[in-house]
């Protein structure tokens, strides 16, 4: 099967002062997302920032970072319903409205970092049957075993689609630290027919990235990841760490996919 990329031009967290070329106004994520898809991301995995560079999820700035994405290229829209740790869980699950082709679900709280992250139980089960009657393919967000077995719970109750599709989140403060070891034990873990990512959050981004891919899965790069090209060195914006994405996948003979094939492999036209 193709590789699927997924570029993440711009967290929860960092901001311009942590680097500069971090994309934040809905021209400047439209923009990265529009080069991405150019270096080879099907998809984008989309936080929206309001014009102090704070998390937010308002509804207005989400359609116009769609509306401009979709002027620029047919790129698979991943909206985060993460959004970031100070907006309120109710507030995140309204981007759903927004219909994008898929959204990311966090099926548990959690620290995150300095932070707490909540998604209250009764939240994600109305989150996960809201994406599912409005046709929007989730996302799963899992940071340690116990989000994994969540996940198959909803599935069993028939919250989520049969054929699940996870981030395994490595290396957040809160959750599995990020080692080859860790990675293994969920991948091993994941049921059958699972479409799955590394995200490797900070210095290990690149190592356990390839790892993903040695193993079989698809491969997320950004800047929502790492900040950084290597040690000491800011990346100059998203492409770099895409391309690097890309290129790894080539060395390793994987073919890359594009956003009408990825959306073929999920069972949906684009
Ligand atoms: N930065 C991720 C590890 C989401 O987008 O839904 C956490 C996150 C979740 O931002
Ligand atoms: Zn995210």
């Amino acid at each position: 099967m193709p590789v699927a990329i997924t570029v993440a031009p711009t967290g929860p967290i960092a901001t311009k002062a942590d680097n500069p070329s971090l994309p934040t106004t809905p021209a400047e994520i439209a923009d990265a997302v529009a080069e991405a898809y150019q270096a080879g991301a099907a998809v984008a995995h989309i936080h929206l920032r309001d014009d102090q560079q704070r998390p937010t999820a308002d509804l207005r700035t989400g359609r116009e970072v769609m509306d401009r994405i979709a002027e620029r290229c047919p790129i698979l829209v991943q909206l985060s319903t993460g959004v970031g740790m100070d907006v309120p869980f109710e507030q995140r699950a309204r981007l759903v409205e927004l219909r994008p082709q898929m959204a990311t679900l966090n099926p548990c709280s959690m620290s995150f970092g300095t932070g707490q992250f909540l998604n209250p139980p009764d939240g994600v089960r109305r989150l996960a049957a809201s994406m599912r009657d409005l046709g929007i393919l989730p996302e799963l967000e899992i940071y340690d075993t116990g989000h994994l077995e969540v996940c198959l719970r909803l599935r069993d109750e028939g919250l989520l689609p049969e054929r699940l599709q996870f981030s395994i989140v490595l290396g957040v403060r809160g959750g599995m630290a990020a080692t080859a070891e860790n990675l293994l034990t969920m991948v091993r873990r994941l049921p059958e027919g699972a479409i799955w990512q590394v995200i490797a959050i900070g210095r290990s981004n690149l190592e356990l990235t390839a790892i993903g891919l040695a193993l079989g899965g698809n491969a997320r790069a950004g800047l929502e990841d790492t900040l950084h090209l290597r040690r000491g060195v800011l990346a100059d914006g998203n492409i770099p760490l895409v391309e690097r994405t890309a290129a790894l996948a080539r060395h390793l003979d994987l073919t890359i996919s594009t956003s009408e094939k990825f959306a073929a492999e999920l069972g949906f036209g684009l």
